[in-house]
């Protein structure tokens, strides 16, 4: 085609290709009420689970009476540790390679553990009769922080466990020590700080929740589940319950959310599959909010310290990080990797720092398992906090700006790839245009000014800003697995006669709104109007194998499969396209939707015409039909960036806080949806600012949850929810086939520290260093009064 004559390639924007912000098609059921979620899903003489929960934390169990709940008219069967035992299913395998109780048979270890089940005609029958079985415990001591699992005479949690003779659960360590002594050794000024980052929760609108459906007859268990990789719970089932790979099928719904929640395999699942097996009738399990709350995978409980070597003029020479982390009674953590504590390490990814060293110790403790779980790529979060309160406070140290200590140490553009101080490779970014864009749009010079201003009326203004770079998409399989089930994902990419298209992948969309974006993805590869392509997820029988949806790894794993098997369709309709158009494949060009004859560009045939010849019209020797599958498997992680800048004002009398402004710069690289991605990004970001202000779990001395409902677990709502203010930066990820990096945790993992910083700054000058999270009115106000740092998870204090 010659320069001047127009294009006859398709508007992209016009068929929701990317770059279209494109409204979300499952919004079409969501809206409605339509959606389909666990709850809704109701099989023929379909029987109810009810578990029956540990009211205490810690206590041997001398005796289960089940006696009574079985006598209460439509209890069908009830399920105790014992029992299970006898089919090898009291205890079950965690992602983390530790054991966890299905049902306790010897001791409880945490509140709100599961104790028995019972499985009725309905759900109150199998509730009353949970109430009639009667447990006696022996009270044990109680441990809930890692200060008192760590004491010289506490008690075993995990006396279960063969050689176990504390309540240490694993040390681990990485960077490079000898060097990290020399750099502090060579220091001219060492800061310090300590927190906590406390435990949170997920909390998706629909709990968790299962029916099992096992066919006697076919031999068949069909699983409805709320979890977010059908794919391993199927593997898992067949691995450790030894049933028939080909006859399980794991189907995962509508989900109501997942933000981690739905990655660990719970006790609950479990039972009701043995539930079905042994009744022959489906087993419908869901849990109540408490029960969601209470024991169900959290997020954080990690308390850190470290300590930056400094050179005068600001350089950052080294780091040494510690940290203590509360797992609960059972090593439960869903993370992929063979990293004891997930991805902490990637802290200081985006700083140039030539050394560091990070030891790591993991505690039991009588909290409910299943940590890391909460929007967070694997403890990142608890990485990115850390990194930007430690920067926080040595540029205060150091009498530099704090925008500008970042800017000095950040790594540079041309500096890529990058080995980090912990070992990542990163690959590409513009880590100093980020914060630029951020400064200028929060007029950062400007706030300067108002604050030293507002000072001089006793008001306290502040700004905070935390800048991260974060590991999304695991894997590559060689360094990712899960049970040694490598990390990698897959498409499946079905286009009919008529040109419309099915799309199949193995990731599993919770809101995230993979229905709307993939089809995105194969409108830009092939030129379909994606209102012609249908998505499908989560159904282990039809859905190609995948390893599911966290760690914001969909678009960055499951999106490029999806780009790599259409450009596989595409490939094969080229051939036809060259059949149909009498020339030889080579002398066939493409422009988005239509193939032409390079010597006559007016002689082309769309896409769609192309698909019916597959099944019309083949040239001979051509397989027909015109479907592909991929694999693909990553080289590397995605590392997108993300700056967020937040200014507050703090009323000195009551220690409330608001928020003035939140400015976002994030760079996801290239973006699919525009409009979904800044929905990511404000959730994110509300998730962010939750838990710097108010949403915590905690336990008071014997292990009684606070939090286990809405009135003390706080979720922000509209009311209190800040506005922000979104820019962008796209730094294309070199490796992936449409330059897309991930974006679904990193307001999340990267905001918080910017509240706190915020906060911090306005309290700059009133002798404190840290408050920790979440900054409620009275611990701020403990801290201007005291002018001492607050540290902790109250009401029971660790730092004294
Ligand atoms: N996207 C895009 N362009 C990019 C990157 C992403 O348009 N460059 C789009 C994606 O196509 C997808 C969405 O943004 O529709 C998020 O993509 P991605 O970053 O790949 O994250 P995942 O799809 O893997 O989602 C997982 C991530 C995680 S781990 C948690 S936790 C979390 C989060 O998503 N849970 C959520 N966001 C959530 N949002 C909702 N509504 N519900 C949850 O449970
Ligand atoms: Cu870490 S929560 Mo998300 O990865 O499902």
């Amino acid at each position: 085609m010659t320069l001047t004559e127009p294009s006859r390639a398709l508007d992209e924007i016009k068929i929701g290709g990317m770059g279209a912000s494109r409204k979300r098609v499952e919004d079409n059921r969501f809206i409605r009420g339509k959606g389909h979620y666990i709850d809704d899903v109701v099989l023929p003489g379909m029987l109810h689970m009810e578990i029956l929960r540990s009211p205490v934390a810690h206590a041997r169990i001398r005796s289960i009476d089940t006696s009574a709940a079985w006598d209460v008219p439509g209890v069908r069967l009830v399920l105790t540790g014992e029992m299970m035992a006898t089919r090898n299913l009291a205890w079950m395998p965690t992602l983390s390679y530790d054991t966890q109780a299905v049902l306790a048979t010897d001791k409880v270890r945490f509140q709100g553990q599961e104790v028995a089940c019972v499985i009725a005609d309905d759900p109150y029958i199998a509730k009353d009769a949970c109430e009639a079985i009667v447990v006696e415990y022996e009270q044990l001591p109680v441990i809930v922080n890692p200060t008192q699992a760590l004491a010289a005479d506490a008690p075993i949690i995990r006396d279960d466990k063969q050689g176990q003779h504390d309540n240490v659960c694993f040390n681990w360590e990485v960077g490079d020590k000898d060097g990290t002594d020399r750099a502090f050794a060579e220091a001219d000024v060492v800061s310090r700080i300590r927190m906590h980052y406390p435990r949170s929760h997920p909390s998706p609108l629909e709990t968790c929740g299962s029916v099992a459906d096992f066919d006697r007859a076919t031999g068949k268990l069909t699983v409805y589940m709320t979890t977010q990789a059908p794919h391993i719970v199927r593997a898992a089932v067949a691995l450790i319950a030894e049933l028939p790979e080909h006859l399980i099928r794991i189907v995962s719904p509508d989900l109501g959310g997942g933000f981690g929640n739905k990655v660990p395999v719970y006790p609950g699942y479990v039972m009701s599959i043995l539930a079905s097996i042994l009744t022959e009738r489906p087993v419908k399990w869901i849990e109540d909010r408490t029960s969601n709350l209470i024991s169900t995978g959290f997020g954080r409980d990690v308390y850190l310290t470290g300590e930056m070597a400094l050179r005068q003029d600001g350089k950052i020479l080294g780091v040494r990080m510690h940290t203590d982390s509360d797992h609960g009674a059972f090593f439960g953590d869903a993370q992929p990797s063979k990293f004891k504590i997930g991805l902490l390490h990637s802290a200081f990814s985006c700083y140039d720092i030539p050394t560091a060293h990070l030891t790591a110790r993991g505690v039991y403790t009588n909290k409910a398992p299943g940590g890391v779980a909460y929007r967070c790529s694997f403890r990142v979060t608890e990485a990115m906090f850390f990194q930007e309160r430690m920067v926080q406070a040595a540029a205060e140290d150091l009498g530099i700006d704090q925008a500008e200590f970042r800017r000095m140490n950040f790594v540079r553009d041309d500096d890529f790839p990058h080995r980090t101080p912990f070992g990542f490779l990163t690959d590409s970014g513009q880590y100093a245009k980020c914060l630029q864009v951020g400064l200028d749009a929060i007029d950062y010079e400007g706030f300067r000014r108002e604050q030293a201003e507002a000072a001089k009326n006793g008001r306290l203004l502040g700004i905070g800003i935390s800048c991260m770079t974060e590991p999304l998409g695991a894997g590559n399989s060689r360094e990712y697995d899960i049970l040694g089930i490598k990390m990698f994902d897959s498409a499946e990419l079905r286009v009919h006669m008529t040109g419309k298209a099915i799309l199949r992948t193995g990731a599993k969309t919770q809101g995230q709104g993979h229905e709307t974006t993939w089809a995105q993805i194969v409108a830009h590869e092939l030129g379909l109007p994606a209102d012609d392509i249908v998505v499908e997820e989560g159904d282990t029988d039809t859905a190609p194998f995948g390893m599911g949806t966290y760690a914001s790894r969909s678009t960055p794993v499951a999106g490029a499969a999806v780009a790599m098997a259409a450009r596989k369709v595409r490939a094969k309709a080229r051939k036809l396209a060259a059949h149909l158009l009498e020339v030889s494949e080579e002398d066939v060009e493409w422009e988005l939707g239509r193939f032409y004859v390079r010597s006559a560009p007016d002689r082309g045939v769309t896409i769609q015409e192309c698909a019916m010849a597959a099944y019309s019209n083949m040239p001979d020797g051509l397989e027909p039909g015109l479907e592909a599958n991929a694999y693909y498997d990553p080289p590397n992680l995605t590392w997108p960036f993300g700056c967020y800048i937040v200014t507050v004002e703090v009323d000195p009398v009551t220690g409330v806080w608001d928020v003035l402004r939140v400015v976002a710069v994030d760079d996801c690289g290239v973006r699919i949806n525009p409009m979904i991605v800044e929905g990511q990004i404000m959730g994110g970001l509300t998730e962010a600012y939750a838990m710097s202000s108010m949403q915590f779990i905690t336990f008071d001395a014997e292990g009684n949850c606070i939090g286990s409902n809405f009135m003390d677990y706080l979720l922000p709502t509209a009311w209190e929810t800040p506005g922000y203010e979104l820019h962008e930066v796209v730094t294309p990820c070199p490796h992936h086939p449409i330059g897309a990096k991930g974006i679904g945790e990193c307001a999340t993992v990267g905001g918080p520290a910017a509240f706190v910083n915020a906060v911090m700054d306005a309290l700059k000058g009133h002798g404190v260093r840290n408050v920790d999270m979440p900054l409620l009115p009275d611990r701020v106000h403990e801290a201007l009064t005291t002018r001492a740092d607050v540290s902790g998870a109250p009401p029971i204090r660790t730092d004294s």
